[in-house]
């Protein structure tokens, strides 16, 4: 076989193809389910004829019936985008398929992820402590909580939790979901999660935090972690950082963030202020795949002292693995996962293309973007922000006449710009009014994008309202 007829040249071609159409015409071309499951019947594929044909058919109806993820009228998900340097590491990572848990069989990649680290640990503030790589947010929070639950209680290692106290943890209402996941894999259970009430934007409450703190230890439980928000998931909320370090030190409780979304404003000089007071934290999660747009995954917690993933993650006999015995060169023993792709490969080689004056401008770019999306909200009669803009999450809704119910009509529009594949944005609910949540987070979006996406919505906000008066 030559080159020109391997896969491989023919995957090349297919790459630069979708990178093109990727960012042009519909967002989706949307099916439901039973339709999308009728065409790939359809393909008739030949089951074990180790046929090329039949693998390029089902690849091309992939990418065709695929969301557009880069598309300037994707802004569902705190990731959007695509970036050609990241992309190259992804696939050249996927291509030397190594796995990091050991100098032997991942040389380079071990350099390179301890290098990134350490550049990643001074941008954060946590230049003398640790950083381990994730699988992203919501593995970083439970790997938190655990790390706090060890340091608390170092009998847990061995006794488990049989001798434990009841214990509590603390959120913001507005947390990710990822904490109750954290604390039903951990064992202690949903009980132990006390939710904090947030302002009108969506910070915690300090006093009210330490209501619930003295509370629980009236209720005989032990506080174990306060989990602020860098960015939270709907409103993009800073909690106060400062305050909760003091109140976490006074009942000596471990104080970790969660800045898998918000933790991206660290690389600019004009956001990096909403995260004072996050070096004083125990440990901040951050993820370069959302708001620095490298491909998916690219998670990392950041740790303020070190030690702390040696005692919970360097467990069992490995000597069939870990040879080297120095400290950082085996990556394996700090991680709670056995195998693990090289993630930082691909943030490394858009750290290197861009550089933190690169990084900085992007950053600045989507805050620049989401204040014209605020202007444009704030000017237009008939739609409303719904919550003080902290970052590039803008939570707005269309206003509506009385007699239609605002929720269903603002939820008809949004899928219906779906389903036409003109744009998609998330919903989410804010009490028990949906909000829409657009997320700016493609560096390739420009203001005419922005303003495209409102006049789309309005013009589908107007269309439907017409048919539901009709109904009324
Ligand atoms: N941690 C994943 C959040 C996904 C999203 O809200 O877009």
């Amino acid at each position: 076989m030559t080159t020109a007829n391997t896969p491989y040249s023919h995957l090349a071609t297919l790459m630069a193809q979708y990178s093109e159409q990727r960012t042009t015409g519909s967002v989706v071309d949307y099916k439901d389910y039973a339709s999308l499951q009728r065409e790939l019947q359809a393909l008739d594929l030949k089951e074990g004829a180790q046929d090329w044909g039949s693998i390029w058919a089902l690849v091309d109806t992939y990418l065709k019936y695929s969301v557009k993820t880069a598309h300037p009228q994707y802004f569902n998900q705190l990731w959007a985008g695509q970036s050609e340097p990241a992309l190259v590491g992804s696939v050249i990572e996927s291509l030397a398929n190594t796995s990091m848990y050991t100098y032997e069989v991942a040389p380079v990649a071990t350099l390179i992820e301890n290098e990134v680290l350490s550049r990643f640990r001074s941008v954060f503030g946590f230049a003398s402590g640790e950083a381990q790589v994730t699988t992203g947010g919501s593995n970083s929070n439970y790997l938190s909580l655990l790390l706090a639950l060890h340091k608390k209680f170092p009998e847990l290692k061995q006794q488990g939790l049989n001798n434990l106290p009841n214990v509590a943890v603390f959120v913001s209402a507005e947390a990710h979901y990822s904490m109750d996941k954290a604390m039903v894999m951990s064992g202690i259970g949903l009980d132990s999660l006390v939710k904090v009430p947030v302002d009108e934007t969506g910070v915690m409450l300090m006093p009210e935090l330490e209501a619930l703190i003295n509370q629980s230890i009236l209720d005989g439980r032990v506080p174990v972690s306060i989990i602020g928000t860098a960015g939270t998931t709907v409103r993009g909320a800073f909690d106060n950082f400062t305050r909760i370090a003091e109140i976490a030190h006074a009942h000596d409780c471990w104080f970790h963030i969660d800045g898998a979304w918000g933790g991206g404003v660290a690389f600019s000089a004009q956001t990096r202020t909403l995260l004072a007071g996050s070096e004083m934290a125990d440990s901040l999660s951050w993820d370069g795949h959302k708001m620095l747009g490298v491909p998916l995954m690219c998670g990392v917690l950041f740790v303020r002292e070190q030690g702390h993933f040696d005692r919970v993650c360097n467990l069992g006999d490995t000597s069939y693995i870990f040879h080297s015995g120095a400290e950082r060169q085996d990556l394996g023993p700090y991680s709670l996962q056995c195998g693990r792709r090289v993630d930082m490969f691909k943030m490394w080689l858009e750290f290197v293309y861009y550089g933190e004056q690169g990084l900085e401008a992007r950053i600045n770019h989507f805050m620049q973007l989401s204040e014209l999306a605020e202007t444009i909200i704030k000017d237009e009669p008939t739609l409303e922000l719904q919550s003080t803009r902290w970052i590039n999450n803008i939570c707005f809704r269309s206003k509506h006449p009385d007699t239609i119910n605002a929720n269903d009509f603002n939820k008809t529009v949004r899928e219906r710009l779906y389903q036409q594949g003109q744009s998609l944005v998330n919903i989410a609910y804010l009490g028990d009014d949906l909000t829409i949540r657009l997320i700016i987070t493609n560096k390739d979006v420009t203001e005419q994008d922005i303003r495209q996406f409102f006049q789309n919505w309005l013009a589908c906000a107007a269309s439907v309202e017409e048919e539901l008066l009709q109904c009324a």
